[in-house]
């Protein structure tokens, strides 16, 4: 199956490579779904990752983003991020589509990853918009509140740059996605639930369109009905017998 994969995308003109926790997650980042150590599992989406949740408390939202950012900035890219960044460098054409909000693709060599849910590293103004900094005092756990710092231009209170659920993704983001996923002839899903809409279309409409689907994830999702070939296993592990 390996080898079928490694071929496969050897021959591949124009590449999707579609990412999410899952290959993160052996860098110590952890995933949101997985039963015992995803963040679901121990935090309440609602009233942490939705618009309402920062209107009704600011401070518990804006902790619980600091520390992840925190967490995030204590790991470094692992190998299946590398092994990413060098079939972007061998492909023809490669588009790297990521549902993550850390930067260890950036970190891992990945020039210009789409970041379809944002990042934690680009907090901005909750009412204008403005492009904001961060006051480096970071919690030490996830429940700790922080008050966020105030917008220079208009004196609101600043967010996190990331897609909570209710709202619509980035408009730039999603078209260079959808039109990636368009054009692809080969598109490799790594460590993704793919149960959170709309970014788990990609791979669907790669499907539909024709490109070949290759899947690396130690277990189930919705994706293998689809995938052409269903490598189970760690990214870190997996990934890098790709490009090999
Ligand atoms: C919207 C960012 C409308 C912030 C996140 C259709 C049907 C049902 C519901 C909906 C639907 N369409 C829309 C919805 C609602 C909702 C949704 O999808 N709900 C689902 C969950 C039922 N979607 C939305 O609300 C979206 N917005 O629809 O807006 C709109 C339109 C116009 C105008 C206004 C509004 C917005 C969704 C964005 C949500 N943001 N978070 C934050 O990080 O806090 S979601 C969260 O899930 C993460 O961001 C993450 O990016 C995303 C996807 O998760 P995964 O990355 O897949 O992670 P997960 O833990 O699930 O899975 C990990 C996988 O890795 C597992 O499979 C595991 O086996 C594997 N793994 C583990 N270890 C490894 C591994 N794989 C490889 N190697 C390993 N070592
Ligand atoms: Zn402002």
């Amino acid at each position: 199956m390996g080898d079928t994969a490694a071929s496969l995308l050897r021959d591949a003109r124009k590449v999707v490579v579609f990412t999410g926790a899952g290959i993160s997650a052996e860098s110590g980042v952890p995933t949101f779904r997985d039963a015992l150590t995803g963040l679901w599992a121990r935090f309440d989406a609602e009233t942490l990752a939705t618009p309402r949740a920062f209107r009704d408390d600011p401070a518990l939202v804006w902790g619980w983003y600091e520390w992840r950012r925190g967490q995030v900035r204590r790991t470094r890219p692992n190998a299946g991020h590398e092994a990413v960044a060098a079939i972007e460098a061998r492909a023809p054409h490669c588009t790297l589509v990521t549902q993550n909000v850390d930067d260890l693709h950036e970190r891992a060599g990945s020039a210009a990853p789409v970041h379809l849910h944002g990042s934690l590293f680009a907090p901005r103004c909750s009412f204008c918009g403005l492009p904001a900094s961060f006051v480096d005092d970071l919690p030490a756990d996830g429940s700790h509140k922080v008050e966020p710092p105030m917008c220079e231009r208009c004196g609101s209170a600043v967010r996190p740059g990331v897609v909570w659920f209710g709202e619509a993704l980035p408009e730039v983001a999603l078209a260079a996605a959808v039109e990636a996923a368009s054009a692809c002839d080969l598109l490799l899903s790594v460590g993704t639930s793919a149960m959170v809409y709309p970014a788990a279309e990609i791979p669907q409409v790669a499907a539909r369109l024709g490109a070949t689907v290759i899947q690396v994830n130690p277990r189930e999702t919705p994706l293998d009905a689809i995938a052409d070939v269903n490598l189970r296993g760690p990214a870190a592990t997996v990934l890098p017998e790709l490009v090999r």
